[in-house]
């Protein structure tokens, strides 16, 4: 059984880095590694450095090799018992060597595509020194990198380079998880930006030669993050240089390693034929994302890695804000919420539950979550609305002033709020402590011109935390009048009791309440709300975010009556109005035509107490969308025939709001014509987002073998073109087939596993596909789990990630359940499984126990 770890256990480290020092001597197989760390203490105690793997060539203090009497090592810690110290100032040593070449999990350092790089958050560096490596412990790096490849790399500012060895400086005091290697033949595309205060940065986006013509849209979105942080945030860029690499291996996103960004190539690589609109905007997103934890993140970083929301939150929260910026509001906040609610209510509500700041763990790489992430940018969100646009950028201000150079807590965070604005905010807290979705039930009481709401919340227990007390909850409402006018403008309530009533007085006739206007808390509603008044507010609502809802719970409302055998029609009628006025707002009408999901279908079924069959929402759905799409098929051909792109391909948002429509459009249309327009739009779009588009489509009608065909000619060598091909045929295929279909193309020789991208592609498609993942039979069970086990002891990490797919299981039936279980089984049986995987089936399983 792995150790736990703690949040009441931390202790402060005994002593400060004065220096760290580096030397690499690169090669596949045996890259030695030199370093020189002084130490200066600061408390009493032994000196411990963690290290994993690494095979010990020298052991040395202040130049003096030590004996084998004078350290030990033991569960990956080397320890230096205090005594044997020479004093309060000293300078540990050592040399070790790694093996880059087999190191398949993707942490510490390895090799991508003959690329030596490096992914060191959360406890990579350990894999590639002896160090301190935790957050808290700070230090300014002074690195030398010696190879014969022609690109060498580290974190800050060049100090020299020639004849195969290059010396970078970092000024900056950072952990060691941000520190950063690269060294490989590698091109870039170059630029420069001149900060407020009159620094010059060389900016470079790095890549494979041959990539350099996918990276200008990933420069440009460096340069407008730059420039939104010091318009927004008032904080400027910091080194003289900023690198970002793209690498074709890699477990996450991205990583924000001080002064050089090292990416997933699927962020930055782009094209109008290679990617679409979606990836164009992930890609603006997530280098703004990773721009901005330069300040969120790394100047102030985070004191235990309990505290990762701390940065995470914070800068997924300026991320969000940026796009707004950027783009449309609306859409991004629509987006931004369906996203919480699939992830990370879904996690809430299972049994991977645990508050954003979590206080124990065994494996930290378990909690890069939805809700460490989005629920963390959540609650900001909340704190923003509660003390207001001023309030809020004075507390940052502050932030940044008080706890620049340091590693913080969550309440040094809340104490800069409560510094900033005189507000208390230890109810707040809970919000960071406390794991699971409040459900906030409201009933309307209407007498003699006097509204009043009676307002009650309740969060249901998640594992180890039985209890919760009643959370701070902003409830941002406006009333809508029965003729659509708005007679109250959005109100921001402050719900502080576990039930608590608001009335509004001197109103004509009675309004309807549109609730949580821009989805002001992280919750999920329960009020009586008839179809008229959802279809009323679906017309009339001037918030963008609460008039989506209305159409779109009016449309699962219909969903789950259908499924139960209730014929619904509302939804289908309000849909001719949001056709009618398609064209206004493009994207708001797509986000109206995409109905929700089945996994969202069986969620709010299971939450209404009943039991959801996969297979027969699957059915529900489609006959559903068969229907909407006969009744509406005029308009809907109109509309497709209205939004044919007639400009070259621009990733904007006005061009992507305008395929977003069409797209919506054929997938209504496909359900009725036999993907006829798909075919034709296939063979004749000039853009990714529309072939793509067209070919889930032709997936989804069984019309799919040319296109496939086509486009697997066309770019057998570009990995993130083919990585959509293995992606969208287990997602879109028909649930019946599509295990067996992921089967065949897991045969493939171009199916290499042990890349995540293609690993993810592929099993994530599959697990995407609710009713056929879920399916009676077992078998998408039995084949997700025989490849985690598969990939587990090649690529932990990724493996323990993906485990996050059974996370429903016991919502279901006896018979799936009773699968489901056996696949978890026999996953935690295998001998040797690693501590990350480990964790989360046991975890999992738990849940039925
Ligand atoms: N901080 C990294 C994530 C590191 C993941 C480690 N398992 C990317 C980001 O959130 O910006
Ligand atoms: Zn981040």
């Amino acid at each position: 059984m792995a150790e736990t770890h703690y949040l009441a256990d931390w202790q402060p480290y005994p002593f400060r880095i004065t220096e760290t020092r580096l030397e690499f001597d690169l090669a596949p197989r045996g890259t030695r590694v030199r370093s020189g760390i002084g130490f200066h203490r600061e408390l009493p105690g032994d000196l411990v450095l963690d290290g994993v793997g690494l095979n010990s060539q020298v052991i040395a203090i202040n130049g003096l090799p030590l004996t084998e009497s004078q350290f030990r090592i033991q569960d990956e810690q080397l320890i230096i018992a205090s005594d044997a110290l020479p004093g309060d100032d000293f300078t540990f040593m050592a040399e070790v060597l790694i093996d880059p070449e087999t190191n398949t999990a993707l942490e510490g350092l390895y090799l991508s595509g003959g690329m030596f790089c490096t992914q060191c958050e959360a406890q990579g560096f350990r894999k590639i020194t002896w160090y301190p490596d935790r957050p808290d412990v700070m230090a300014p790096f002074r690195v030398t990198i010696r190879s014969d490849l022609p690109v060498l790399l580290s974190n800050g500012n060049p100090v020299s380079q020639q004849d195969g060895v290059a010396t970078w400086h970092d000024p900056w005091p950072k952990p060691a998880y941000l520190f950063a290697l690269v060294a490989g033949d590698l091109v870039a595309v170059s630029d420069s930006f001149t900060t407020a205060s009159g620094r010059h940065v060389d900016l470079h986006v790095r890549t494979r030669p041959g990539d350099q013509e996918y990276a200008g849209f990933a420069m440009e979105s460096l340069k407008k993050s730059m420039k939104w942080d010091e318009e927004v945030y008032g904080r400027e860029y910091d080194l003289d240089v900023f690198n970002l690499v793209a690498v074709d291996d890699f477990n996450m996103g991205a990583m924000e390693n001080k002064g050089l960004n090292i990416f997933n190539s699927k962020l930055v690589l782009a094209s109008a034929e290679t990617a679409t609109d979606l990836d164009y905007e992930r890609i603006e997103g997530v280098i703004g994302h990773e721009y901005f934890h330069n300040w969120t993140g790394n100047r102030i970083t985070c004191r235990d890695w309990f505290q990762l929301c701390l940065k995470e939150g914070l800068t997924v929260f300026r991320d969000q804000q940026f796009t707004s910026d950027m783009r449309s509001a609306a859409v991004k906040r629509i987006g931004d919420v369906q996203l919480l609610r699939g992830r990370q209510f879904r996690e809430d509500a299972g049994p991977l539950a645990h508050p954003p700041r979590p206080d124990h763990y065994q494996e930290i790489n378990n909690f890069y979550t939805a809700t460490v992430y989005e629920k963390g940018a959540e609650v900001i969100g909340m704190l923003k609305r509660l003390v207001g646009d001023d309030g809020y950028r004075s507390a940052l201000d502050l932030y940044f002033d008080r706890h620049d150079g340091q590693a913080c807590t969550i309440e040094d965070w809340l104490a800069v709020f409560q510094d900033a604005t005189g507000r208390d905010l230890s109810q707040f807290k809970h919000w960071y402590t406390d794991a699971g979705t409040p459900r906030l039930t409201m009933v309307e009481d209407w007498q003699d011109g006097r509204l009043t709401l009676r307002f009650a919340q309740h969060t249901a227990p998640t594992p180890g935390q039985p209890d919760k007390p009643a959370r701070v909850i902003p409830i941002a409402l406006g009333l809508i009048g029965p003729n659509g006018d708005e007679v109250l403008p959005t109100t921001v309530l402050e719900m502080t009791e576990a039930q608590q009533e608001f009335s509004f007085d001197g109103l004509g006739a009675r309004p309807v309440v549109s609730l949580l206007r821009g989805f002001s808390a992280p919750v999920t509603v329960s009020r009586q709300i008839s179809a008229d008044q959802q279809a009323l507010l679906l017309a009339h609502d001037t918030d963008p975010f609460t008039r989506w809802e209305a159409g779109h719970d009016l449309a699962l409302d219909s969903l789950i009556a259908r499924i139960s055998g209730a014929a619904a029609e509302r939804h289908i009628e309000a849909t001719t109005q949001v056709l009618a006025d398609a064209l206004t707002d493009p994207a708001f009408a797509a986000l109206c035509l995409g109905l929700p999901g089945e996994d969202e279908i069986a969620t709010a079924i299971a939450a209404r107490g009943d039991t959801p069959d996969p297979a027969a929402i699957h059915v529900a759905r489609e006959t559903y969308l068969r229907d909407l799409a006969s009744r509406h098929g005029a308009a809907l051909s109109a509309l497709y025939d209205a939004t044919i792109e007639e400009e070259p391909y621009r990733p904007d948002a006005a061009g992507a709001a305008r395929r977003s429509l069409r797209l919506a459009c054929l997938s209504l249309l496909s359900r009725i014509d036999g993907g006829e327009r798909a075919f034709v739009l296939f063979g004749t779009a000039s853009s990714m987002t529309e072939r793509f588009g067209a070919l889930g489509q032709l997936v989804a009608c069984g019309n799919d073998r040319e296109a496939l065909e086509l486009l697997r000619h066309e770019f057998s060598d570009n990995r993130l073109v083919m990585d959509k091909w293995f992606m969208v045929q287990p997602l879109r295929a028909n649930p019946e087939t599509a295990v067996e279909r992921a089967r065949d193309l897991a045969a493939r020789p171009d199916f290499d596993w042990k890349n995540p991208n293609r690993f993810r592609a592929l099993l994530g498609g599959l697990s995407a596909n609710h009713a056929a993942f879920h399916r009676a039979d077992g078998a998408g069970y039995d084949f997700y789990a025989d490849w985690l086990i598969r990939l587990d002891p090649v690529n932990p990490q990724t493996a323990a990630r993906m485990s996050t797919a059974f996370e429903t299981w016991t919502r279901h039936d006896d018979n799936l359940r009773a699968r489901a279980r056996a696949a978890l089984q026999r996953i935690a049986d295998v001998p040797g499984l690693s501590r990350n995987t480990s964790e989360m089936v046991t975890r999992i399983l738990a849940a039925g126990a």
